[in-house]
């Protein structure tokens, strides 16, 4: 079965918060920085619970929570060097907090008030996207052409670069995913293709999209596929970081399928349960990526609960602080979508425009 856990899985750090040893893959960070993966976890744990509780309360049109997928975000995000470029879909929150995004700038996408705050090239995430699969095929592109400019396999880190793509489950039943996958392939792109399997593409679960683990379509495509627990910072730290060298060496790409759970609703406006049972919730509560990691810290690195105690704190402030900074944004203006979609205007959005300010004014004549 495609959903279940019997598939060959790296496991660095199980639930109950136990370092295991793979023959392939080992962390050696220390535990200090798997205390600063704890933190990052954390905090944007936090943050997303704030921008959720901002949407319900009527300041944000949307939001995708990122609860239950932090190990993998974070401990992808955190095996970035300065040239490895992101291109997220829209559940990144993560990624973008190790990339050094300030979250408020990406929480005023959903309040439609910017669509791209931050600078791309300085931060070396890209845009947000919400067609599913559509940007495997800009990260490819992106990929190829850094290969063309000399930026892999010099044995240079100053100089060697590479792009790692986020998608999901569902995405990868789109067509697009599949051609940026054959492009990357022959043209051996540094990319890497990292698939968080969250196991639901909003209503459909991933046992009705595909027949075999979607980490083994990679070998049909003449690439290394491997899967790795999503739950776990410390393997995906280190899966990541070995698919980067390959893809930065001029190796090629690697798909990695990030196997986790989303625990929210695909976004504010789904409600899971008219589709999935509450005991597969609870389930994955145990394997909870943030608790596994208290854990070790606690029995096994001697942080006693002072830490923790700190640290829900910081989390505090730092979400106070961005509902304030969300709270000082504008308004949305519904008039001021149709310049925010292109650099420049086009005729048919102008001629849009202009027949909804007159639609909305004629609202006000009958006053
Ligand atoms: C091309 C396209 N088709 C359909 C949609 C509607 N849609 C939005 S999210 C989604 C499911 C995506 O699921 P998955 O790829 O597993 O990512 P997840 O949301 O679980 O992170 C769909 C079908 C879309 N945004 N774009």
């Amino acid at each position: 079965m495609v959903g279940n856990e019997s598939v060959p899985t790296v496991q660095l750090l199980t639930p109950e918060g136990e370092r295991v040893e793979h023959p392939d893959y080992e962390f050696t960070g220390s535990d200090e920085t798997i205390a600063g993966f704890l933190r990052d976890m954390v905090l944007v744990r936090r943050i997303d619970n704030e921008a959720h509780a901002l949407q319900r309360q009527g300041q944000l049109g949307l939001w995708p929570s990122l609860q239950g997928q932090e190990a993998a975000q974070i401990g992808s995000g955190r095996a970035f060097g300065k040239n490895d470029y992101a291109f997220p879909s829209y559940r990144e929150l993560g990624v973008a907090w190790a990339k050094g995004v300030p979250p408020v700038n990406l929480i005023s996408l959903f309040r439609s008030v910017d669509m791209s705050p931050w600078d791309v090239n300085e931060t070396t995430f890209h845009m947000y996207t919400l067609v599913i699969g559509s940007h495997t095929l800009h990260a490819t592109g992106y990929a190829m052409g850094l290969e063309m400019d000399g930026l892999v396999g010099n044995n240079d880190p100053e100089r060697d670069s590479s792009v790692t793509c986020y998608f999901g489950d569902g995405a990868t039943s789109q067509g697009d995913v599949n051609e940026a996958f054959v492009f990357a392939s022959s043209y051996n792109a540094p990319i890497v293709f990292f698939l968080q399997n969250n196991q639901w593409a909003i209503s459909e679960p991933i046992t009705r999209q595909s027949r075999i683990p979607l980490y083994e379509r990679a070998k049909g495509f003449g690439f290394p596929g491997i899967r790795v627990d999503g739950n776990d910072v410390l393997a995906v730290h280190a899966v990541t970081t070995e698919a980067l060298e390959r893809a930065r060496s001029g190796n090629g790409p690697t798909l990695i399928e990030a196997f986790t759970y989303r625990m929210g609703a695909h976004t504010t406006s789904d409600d899971p349960t008219k589709y999935r049972l509450d005991d597969e919730l609870e389930y994955w509560r145990l394997k909870d990526p943030i608790e596994r990691v208290a854990a070790y810290l606690r029995r096994h690195a001697g942080y006693g609960e002072q830490f923790f105690t700190d640290l829900a704190a910081e989390a505090d402030e730092v979400a106070a602080e961005v509902r304030s900074q969300v709270l000082a944004l504008p308004e949305p203006s519904l008039a001021e979508q149709f310049d925010l979609t292109y650099a420049e205007q086009t005729p048919y959005l102008a001629e849009q425009k202009q027949a909804y300010l007159e639609y909305a004014a004629s609202f006000e004549e009958e006053r």
